[in-house]
C-alpha cells in the first residue's frame, strides 16, 4: 500500500539516474504510482529507458517541450497508453551557457533571455495546457525552482529571472486550474544537487559545499529527499496545499551563520 495506489503520473526532465526527476519518479513509483517519462532528444532516450525498466515503466515519450508540435505529440503519444492520469511533473530548465557566467547585466541577450523564459517557465504552462484534456479531478502539477527565484545568487543571472517567473506562473496556474476540476499546482525549491545540469556549472563543489555549511542541517539534500516532499505533495495527502513554493534544502534559506560572537 502506498499513498499514490492507482495514481499515474507523466514525468517531464529525466536525463539520467542523477536527474532530479528521476528521484521524483523513483519515489512516486514506491508508492505504488505509474510511470510515463519523456526524454528531450535521442541522444537521452537509452538512458531514460533504463530509468523506466527500473520504475517498472514502459511508457517512454519523446518531448522537446521548446515545440509546441512536440508537446502536442507527447500526448497524442500519451493516449496510446493511457486515457487520462493525475500527476504531472516539469523538471526542465535551461539557459545558454554564456548566460550562466559573468555580470548578470554584462551577460545578458534579447534573445537568450527569451530562450531561458520559454524554456523554464513557459513551458510548464504549455505542458498543462496540453494535458488538461487527459488530467483528472482533483489532479496535481509540480515544478522545479531554486532559490536564485529570490535572491540574486551569483552566475545565476537569467535564470534566476526566469524562476521568479515561473513561482509566479504557479500561482497563476493554480488560480487558473483549481475551480473547474480541482487540479493544485506546486513547487518544489530545491537545494543545489549535482546533476547534468550542475555539471556545466564553474565551481558547482564550492556552491555546494558553502550551501552545505550554511544549512540548519548543515549539509546538502538528495534527490531522494527531493522525490518524496514531490511524492507527497502530488498525492492526496497534500489535497489542502495549492500554489505554494516548498523549500527542500536542508534549512538554507531561512539560514543566518551570523557573526562570530565569542
Ligand atoms: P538535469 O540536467 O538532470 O535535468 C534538466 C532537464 O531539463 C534534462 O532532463 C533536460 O533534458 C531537460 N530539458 C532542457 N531543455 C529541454 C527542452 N527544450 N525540452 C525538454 N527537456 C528539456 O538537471 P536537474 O538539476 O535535475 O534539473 C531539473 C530541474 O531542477 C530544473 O528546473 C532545475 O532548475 C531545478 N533545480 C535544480 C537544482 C540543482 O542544483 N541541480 C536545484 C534547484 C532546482
Ligand atoms: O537551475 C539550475 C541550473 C539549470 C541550468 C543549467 C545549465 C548548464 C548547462 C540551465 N541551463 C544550463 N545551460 C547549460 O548550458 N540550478 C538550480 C543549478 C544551478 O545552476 C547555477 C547555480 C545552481 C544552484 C548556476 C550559477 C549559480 C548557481
Amino acid at each position: 500500500m502506498g499513498f499514490l495506489d492507482k495514481k499515474k503520473a507523466l514525468i517531464v526532465g529525466v536525463a539520467s539516474n542523477r536527474s532530479i526527476a528521476w528521484g521524483i519518479a523513483d519515489a512516486m513509483a514506491k508508492q505504488g504510482c505509474e510511470i510515463a517519462l519523456t526524454y528531450q532528444n535521442e541522444k537521452l532516450k537509452k538512458r531514460v529507458e533504463k530509468c523506466g525498466e527500473i520504475c517498472n515503466s514502459n511508457i517512454i515519450i519523446p518531448c522537446d517541450v521548446a515545440s509546441d508540435s512536440s508537446i502536442a505529440q507527447t500526448f497524442t503519444q500519451l493516449k496510446k497508453h493511457w486515457d487520462n492520469f493525475d500527476i504531472l511533473v516539469h523538471s526542465v530548465a535551461f539557459a545558454h551557457r554564456t548566460q550562466l557566467d559573468g555580470n548578470y547585466v554584462e551577460v545578458a541577450e534579447r534573445e537568450k533571455f527569451a530562450q531561458a523564459h520559454d524554456i523554464s517557465s513557459y513551458s510548464f504552462t504549455a505542458l498543462a495546457k496540453a494535458a488538461n484534456p487527459m488530467l483528472n479531478k482533483n489532479s496535481a502539477l509540480l515544478t522545479l525552482s531554486y532559490l536564485g527565484s529570490m535572491r540574486a545568487i551569483p552566475n545565476y543571472n537569467v535564470m534566476g529571472v526566469a524562476k521568479a517567473s515561473l513561482e509566479a506562473n504557479v500561482r497563476y496556474m493554480a488560480a487558473a486550474m483549481g475551480a473547474e476540476k480541482g487540479i493544485r499546482v506546486n513547487a518544489v525549491s530545491a537545494g543545489p544537487i549535482k546533476t547534468l545540469a550542475a555539471s556545466g556549472i564553474k565551481n558547482f563543489g564550492k556552491l555546494l559545499d558553502y550551501a552545505a555549511k550554511s544549512s540548519a542541517l548543515k549539509r546538502n539534500v538528495t534527490i531522494e529527499e527531493v522525490g518524496n516532499v514531490a511524492a507527497f505533495l502530488c498525492s492526496d495527502l497534500a489535497s489542502g496545499i495549492t500554489g505554494e513554493i516548498t523549500y527542500v534544502d536542508a534549512g538554507y534559506n531561512f539560514y543566518d551563520t551570523g557573526p562570530n560572537l565569542s
